[in-house]
């Protein structure tokens, strides 16, 4: 074992929350003191950005982390392996982000809110690049945002560039532990940017055809006082979040909830099956099409999974 290592048994057990992680090593906050890169053992590999950690000072400088304490909740996705990794732990809020170039993927928005739902957390929507709204801004897209409105969701178009809706934004964030999720490029870290005057966050084009570079590269958490705490994230690559069944993805279609009951059977699906309350809302207009038809791709691939 690489000496360096080795936790001083008669130091003082600390508490910390996690700000970082690259590879096995993590940045551990301390109170009025800069934070301290820890190690740990690869059973605690699933410790992650947000989580509360027990660490103790090795004899030879750094120190270990030895202990995860109780998680809220985690927010996980699946590698191309098919193993989870958690992105980050203990979150409030999720604030998921899109932009008009990369243009938004409503069906990555409707699988953040299901995890926002998963998660016992609150989403808000940003739409960043308001600039770019009247370039790149279809009829179908203001549909989209309207219907995220109409059940309930919080909607904020923001300009990251000008600061335009950031106000707005910070005071949704207030109190609570805030992560932007969204795809690579939609200006999460331009997004954060407005919130932390004093450091440089990396920011980067986007290619030619509009896409992302994965500039962020991991999760961390920043503390803006007063119990707010901002995570910036790495643009997802897909849409595999966590697993889900038939049930997590009803669930997380939150105008389905009122009519759900009222379904023949009570194991539907809400795709094939006689009687279906949620269809029959569809058919009369109570629920938007164009998010039930999300639904049906989602179940289906979740069924060719
Ligand atoms: N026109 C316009 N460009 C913006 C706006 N916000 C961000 N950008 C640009 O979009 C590009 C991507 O921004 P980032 O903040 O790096 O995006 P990100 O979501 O953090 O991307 P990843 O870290 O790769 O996930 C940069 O060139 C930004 O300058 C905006 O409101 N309007
Ligand atoms: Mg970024
Ligand atoms: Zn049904």
């Amino acid at each position: 074992m690489n000496k360096q290592n080795v936790v001083d048994k008669k130091a003082t057990l600390h508490t910390g929350q996690v700000i970082t992680r690259f590879g096995s090593e993590l940045l551990v906050s301390r109170p009025n003191q800069h934070p301290i890169r820890c190690t740990t053992k690869r059973k605690l590999d699933h410790v992650a950005c947000g989580d509360q950690v027990r660490w103790k000072a090795n004899l030879h400088g750094n120190a270990t982390v030895l202990k995860l304490l109780p998680r809220k909740n985690a927010l996980t996705r699946r590698t191309y392996r098919g193993t989870p990794k958690t992105i980050a732990a203990n979150i409030d809020q999720l604030i998921v982000t899109s932009s008009w170039l990369p243009r938004p993927l409503w069906e990555l928005v409707d699988r953040y809110l299901m995890a926002a739902q998963q998660l016992d957390a609150e989403a808000v929507i940003v739409i960043n690049k308001s600039d770019l709204a009247d370039q790149h801004a279809t009829p179908e897209d203001w549909e989209a945002l309207q219907t995220y409105r109409d059940i309930g969701y919080t909607v904020i178009e923001v300009n990251a560039l000008n600061g335009d809706g950031v106000a707005e934004l910070r005071t949704l964030m207030a109190g609570k532990t805030n992560i932007f999720v969204g795809r690579s490029g939609v200006g999460k870290s331009s997004i954060a940017q407005h919130f932390l005057p004093d450091i440089t966050l990396l920011v980067n084009d986007i290619s030619q055809s509009g896409e992302g570079q994965h500039t962020t590269t991991s999760a961390t958490l920043y503390d803006l006082g007063e119990s707010l705490y901002l995570i910036d994230s790495p643009g997802v690559r897909d849409y595999v979040l966590d697993e889900l069944t038939p049930r997590k993805l009803s669930d997380g279609y939150r105008e389905f909830s009122s009519y759900i009951q009222y379904c023949r059977f009570n194991n539907c699906t809400h795709y094939h099956e006689p009687q279906c309350a949620v269809r029959q809302a569809v058919d009369e207009d109570k629920i938007t099409s164009a998010r039930y038809q999300r639904y049906v791709n989602a179940l289906v691939n979740l069924n060719n999974a």
